[in-house]
């Protein structure tokens, strides 16, 4: 190789470290750095991600939950929630690298106050039935499995009439708003939103295969912001009677937006899906790290390969994350399973980069 002639090159290794070193602090004076130093690390072949697979039994955190219901009102806390904290990301508030989730609970008589933010939320019922979300201008009561969207900039309270605490899960897409910097927020002047709209009116509208006349695409988050378990076990139990179950994922159905066809939600797309008793996965990874949350039935998921491996035995309401590009296969031994997810998939494939791939390849 030839040495440019004004180079004058040290004859030793250290000498050559020493004089790239002095050279990397003089070019930082002008807010500059060395891309070769880094490189490596900016593009890997493949996601290694700081996000580690984490599984939360529900009957180990539910006395945690309670608890903090007896520490501090919904009112005082604006939202009463414990973080679903990624052990690989602690003090991050994040379950995966690009979204946050969280248990949240409200008491009867208890109301969480009213707010908007750019961030998008969705809800999945974990416990209880009978307390409701408003969302612009509109309630909703919610039941078990329900899944309930706050879209981007919808100003959203909650309230507990019913006799017993509900719990669910919140997905929010908080990390991905944090990377753009694009976060608003702000509060409504009343504790409670005025309702504009009866209860289920959005369901109706546009929630049975037909739309209104006139209704135009303005947002692209769905218009229902309620899809009731009931209807969703319904599909999934008429459609197993044909009998074709995906060797990785038994029988899964995406959330989808009637307006446009696409995922319910734009930055966030959620899944129910049916592993029928006896169904044993093959193994599949996607480059979308997931949040299982498990509807109905017990089973297992081997997470990972080699001396990697692990087990996560699961059952009803408890939680759990496969990161990005980690190898899993689900396990349904000894009774029907329903589990719900959510993941960024859709931003992911919206941008192009979404891959998954199957078996051993
Ligand atoms: C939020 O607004 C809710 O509306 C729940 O219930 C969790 C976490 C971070 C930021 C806003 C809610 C949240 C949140």
């Amino acid at each position: 190789m030839t040495q440019h002639p004004n180079i004058d090159r040290p004859k030793t290794d250290d000498g050559v470290m020493q004089q790239r070193k002095a050279y990397y602090d003089k070019i930082g004076t002008r807010k500059l750095a060395p891309l070769w130093e880094v490189l490596h690390g900016l593009v890997i072949p493949q996601p290694k991600s700081a996000c580690q697979p984490a599984l939360w039994h529900y009957a180990d955190i539910r006395d945690d939950i309670m608890e903090a219901g007896r520490l501090i009102t919904a009112k005082e806390a604006e939202r009463r929630v414990l973080i679903l904290e990624n052990p690989g990301m602690p003090g991050q508030s994040r379950i995966t690298t690009s979204l946050y989730a969280g248990l949240q609970l409200i008491l009867p008589g208890e109301v969480a106050p009213s707010h908007r933010h750019t961030q998008s939320a969705l809800r999945f019922i974990v416990e209880g039935g009978g307390a409701y979300t408003a969302v612009d201008g509109e309630k909703t009561i919610m039941q078990e499995g329900d899944f309930v969207i706050t879209p981007s900039w919808t100003w959203h309270d909650h309230g507990n009439d019913s006799d017993r605490p509900m719990v669910w899960m919140d997905g929010l897409d908080i990390p991905l708003v944090q990377a753009l910097d694009c976060s608003f927020s702000e509060k409504y002047p009343e504790e409670s939103q005025p309702l504009s709209r009866p209860t289920g009116d959005s369901l109706a509208r546009y929630g049975s295969g037909l739309l209104p006349i006139d209704h135009e695409v303005r947002v692209p988050t769905s218009p229902v912001f309620n899809y009731p378990y009931s209807r969703t076990r319904e599909a999934l139990d008429t459609m197993r009677r044909r009998d074709t179950w995906d060797p990785c994922h038994g029988l899964k159905l995406q959330y989808v937006n009637p307006a446009n066809g696409e995922s319910a939600m734009p930055t966030i797309g959620t899944y129910m899906q049916l592993l029928p008793k006896g169904f044993a996965g093959e193994s599949y990874r996607s480059s979308d790290a997931t949040v299982f949350s498990v509807v109905e039935g017990k089973g297992y998921t081997l997470v990972g390969e080699g001396s990697d491996a692990q087990r996560f035995d699961w059952g009803k309401r408890d939680t759990f994350v496969i990161p990005s590009w980690v190898p899993h296969r689900h396990h349904a031994p000894d009774e029907d399973v329903v589990l719900f997810s959510f993941s960024d998939r859709p931003v992911q494939k919206k941008l192009g980069l979404w891959r998954e791939s199957r078996g051993n390849r």
